[in-house]
């Protein structure tokens, strides 16, 4: 495997960065997880914005034009000989002092690694997902914003333990407020009377390219859809509800606490989307 790291590939062992980088000590920099189908890269454009608006949020300088990291991306699943991949790209502070002050690290690593994509069983997608409500709560948009997707994502992975300690794979997080924020790498939504309801980014939440096209698909669908605040009780209540993410794409859930969630299978607009959401990455 040819790993990217800052303009040059490396092996997989010798694809290295050091430990005095702040992304390793502080988990300082910003980061990306993308994919390719059929050799092409997925909404590449997007993820470059939103790389770029984490890195604007921390200021963090990324040291390559849109364009010249657009096509080091697509050059690295070139190279790999890659068609259906996962890609994650990663922009560190980068070498640095042991102290905290970001502006001692003069040049920011940039890294491409392209690799094989590992899918949630086909089971899940097929029956549904159960996930439950974890006591982590999603970081507070005025302390670390969810927004930025930073290298910092143990708020995440404590939520995430929680959900595998119950025997879940995905965790709902509400936030400081007890509204419904987000999962853990997902994004959620409900339907009720023919409603898609998703929280709206001033919950606390990432702003999912997976998010922002399933909201246009079911516009498209002249499906309404509302960025709106709601609780546990609207998911136990829900008609269907489902996930979204890069790496999930849609994922339809049955369960939530126990509580099973309309017919306890998945919905027929959750099918309707995830039909249309394959059609749409295979077009490209
Ligand atoms: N919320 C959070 C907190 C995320 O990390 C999403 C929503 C969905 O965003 P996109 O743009 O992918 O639709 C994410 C996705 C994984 C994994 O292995 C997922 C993410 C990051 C790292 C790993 O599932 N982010």
């Amino acid at each position: 495997m040819k790993i990217y790291v800052n303009g040059k590939y490396c092996s997989k062992a010798n694809a290295k960065v050091s430990v005095y980088d702040h992304g390793l000590l502080y988990g300082d920099g910003v980061f990306e997880g993308i994919r390719a189908y059929a050799g092409r890269v997925f909404k590449l454009r997007e993820h470059i914005n939103r790389l770029y608006e984490s890195a604007k949020a921390i200021m963090l300088r990324i040291p390559l034009s849109k364009k010249d990291l657009m096509d080091a991306v697509t050059e690295t699943v070139r190279v790999n000989r890659l068609k259906d991949a996962y890609i994650r790209l990663i922009v560190t502070r980068g070498l640095g002092t042991l102290g905290l002050n970001p502006f001692n690290c003069r040049e920011p690593q940039v890294i491409i690694i392209a690799d094989k994509i590992v899918l949630y069983p086909r089971t899940f997608y097929e029956n549904g997902l159960s996930v439950i409500t974890v006591p982590t709560q999603r970081n507070l948009a005025e302390a670390v914003n969810p927004r930025i997707k930073s290298l910092n994502y143990l708020n995440n992975i404590l939520a995430k333990i929680e959900a595998i300690n119950s025997g879940c794979h995905e965790a709902i997080m509400l936030n400081s407020f007890g509204y419904v924020a987000e999962c853990t790498g997902d994004n959620i939504f409900i339907l009720k009377d023919g409603v898609i309801k998703t929280p709206p980014l001033f919950m606390g939440v990432l702003e999912g390219i997976t998010r922002d096209e399933i909201i246009s698909l079911a516009a498209n669908f002249g499906i309404e859809v509302m960025e709106t605040v709601f609780t546990r009780h609207d998911i136990f209540n829900a008609d269907e509800c489902f996930l979204t993410g890069t790496a999930a794409e849609i994922i339809p859930v049955v369960k939530v606490d126990g509580r099973t969630i309309g017919s306890g299978r998945p919905g027929r607009i959750t099918r309707k989307l995830m039909a249309a959401f394959h059609e749409l990455v295979r077009r490209g």
